[in-house]
C-alpha cells in the first residue's frame, strides 16, 4: 500500500509516518511537506532509511497530482495549525488550509484516491466551562479563530466532494494532542522549554480554559481505525477524556519540575479565547473498538517532559524566535 503523507514532518504526521513504519511493514510512505517554520525534517530521522520526502507544498497542483497518482491513500495532516499566528496574519492559513485542501480534493477526485482529512474539534467553536456537554457529529460548526474558521471551510469541502463527486473520504476532528515532536510555540511544550530554562510558565487570563488532552499516538492509532473500519463519508470524533484546565496542567508541570505550584504568570489573554473544548468519542469507540493507551495524563506528561529534555537539539534553535514573537503581544 502507497500512502502519501502531507504535513509528515509536522508534529502530528511525523509520530504518524514513524507510528505506521514501526507497525505497518508493508506500507510505503511518502511525505508532502513544506518545511514551513513548524516542519522539521529531522522529525523523520528515525525512519529516514523508510520514507520518501518530498518537500514542497499542497497548493502546488501539478506536484500534488503526480503524487495522489501514485498513491493509493492520502492522509492530509498538512495545514497552519497555531491559533496565536493566525490572529497576527490569517493569510497563510487560508492558503494551506483551504487552497491546499481543495487542491488536494480535485486530485483524489481524478485519481479515484482514498483520502482521510485530518480536523480538529475547533470547527465546533466552544462549550460552556460548567457544563456536561460534549462535542458530538452532530454539534454545529462554529468556528471561533481564522485557525478554526479555515479548519472548517476545508471539512466542508471534504464533505461536498464526497456527496457531489463520490470522493472516497473520511474526515476526523481531534482534541488537544501533546507528545513529542510538538512545536515550542503550542502550551504545552513552550511550558516544558520554559521550566528547563528555568522561566516561568505562562497562563493567558485566568487559566480556567479547558482542554480535552490526548497523546499523539493515541491520535494516531485512531486515524488508523478509521482508515481501515470507517464509512466513506462519515466524520469521527477523536478524544480520550482529558479535560484539564490550562491552571491544571500547568501546576502538573510544576509538580513534575519540583517546583512551587503557584510558580507561574499570568499573561495577556487570547483574542476570542475558546473556553472549553470536550469530546464524545463514543463512535469510535463502540464502532470501530478503538480505546486510548494512554489513560495517565500525568504520566504522559512526564514522559512527554523526559523526551524535551532528552532533545534539546530538536527545539533549542527555535526557542529565542519564539518567544521573541509572544514578547510582541505581551504573552
Ligand atoms: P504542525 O504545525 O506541527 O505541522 C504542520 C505541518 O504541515 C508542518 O510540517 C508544515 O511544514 C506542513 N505544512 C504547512 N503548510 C504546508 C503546505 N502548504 N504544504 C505542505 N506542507 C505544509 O501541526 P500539527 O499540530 O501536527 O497538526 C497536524 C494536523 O492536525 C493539522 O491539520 C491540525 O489542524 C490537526 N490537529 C491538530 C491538533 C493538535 O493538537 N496539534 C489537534 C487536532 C487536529
Ligand atoms: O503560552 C501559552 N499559555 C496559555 O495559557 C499558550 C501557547 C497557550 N495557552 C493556552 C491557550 C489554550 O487555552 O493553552 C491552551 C492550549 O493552547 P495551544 O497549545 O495554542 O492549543 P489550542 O489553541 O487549544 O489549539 C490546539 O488544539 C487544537 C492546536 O494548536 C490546534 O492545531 C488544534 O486544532
Amino acid at each position: 500500500m502507497r500512502v502519501l503523507v502531507t504535513g509528515g514532518a509536522g508534529f502530528i504526521g511525523a509520530n504518524f509516518v514513524q507510528q505506521t513504519v514501526r507497525e505497518r511493514p508493508e506500507v510505503r510512505v511518502t511525505v508532502l511537506d513544506a518545511l514551513t517554520y513548524a516542519g522539521d525534517r529531522t522529525s523523520l530521522d528515525p525512519v529516514a532509511d523508510r520514507v520518501e520526502l518530498v518537500v514542497g507544498s499542497i497548493t502546488d497542483a501539478p506536484l500534488v497530482d503526480r503524487l495522489v497518482g501514485e498513491s493509493d491513500l492520502v492522509v492530509h495532516f498538512a495545514a497552519e495549525s497555531h491559533n496565536d499566528n493566525s490572529l497576527n496574519d490569517p493569510s497563510p492559513f487560508v492558503q494551506t488550509n483551504l487552497v491546499g485542501t481543495f487542491t488536494l480534493l480535485e486530485a483524489v477526485r481524478r485519481h479515484g484516491v482514498r483520502f482521510h482529512h485530518i480536523s480538529t474539534d475547533e470547527v465546533y467553536g466552544d462549550l460552556p466551562l460548567d457544563s456536561p456537554e460534549r462535542f458530538t457529529p452532530e454539534t454545529p460548526y462554529n468556528p471561533s479563530s481564522p485557525y478554526s474558521s479555515t479548519k472548517a471551510g476545508s471539512d466542508l469541502m471534504v464533505r461536498a466532494w464526497v456527496r457531489s463527486f463520490d470522493v472516497r473520504a473520511t474526515i476526523s476532528n481531534c482534541s488537544n494532542n501533546y507528545g513529542p515532536y510538538q512545536h515550542i510555540e503550542k502550551f504545552i511544550p513552550r511550558q516544558i522549554t520554559n521550566l528547563i530554562d528555568g522561566v516561568r510558565p505562562r497562563l493567558y487570563g485566568a487559566g480556567l480554559n479547558v482542554r480535552d488532552w490526548i497523546h499523539v499516538e493515541d491520535h494516531n492509532a485512531a486515524v488508523w481505525s478509521i482508515i481501515e473500519k470507517g464509512t466513506i463519508g462519515e466524520t469521527y470524533l477523536i478524544g480520550a477524556d482529558g479535560e484539564t484546565s490550562n491552571l491544571e496542567v500547568v501546576r502538573t508541570l510544576l509538580g513534575i519540575f519540583g517546583r512551587d505550584a503557584d510558580d507561574f504568570d499570568h499573561v495577556t489573554d487570547r483574542a476570542g479565547h475558546d473556553l472549553r473544548y470536550a469530546i464524545d468519542a463514543s463512535r469510535l469507540r463502540t464502532e470501530l473498538g478503538w480505546s486510548p493507551s494512554y489513560t495517565d495524563f500525568r504520566e504522559g506528561l512526564a514522559a512527554t517532559v523526559d523526551w524535551y529534555r532528552e532533545h534539546e537539539a530538536w527545539w533549542r534553535g527555535a526557542k529565542a524566535a519564539t518567544e521573541a514573537k509572544y514578547a510582541a503581544t505581551g504573552q
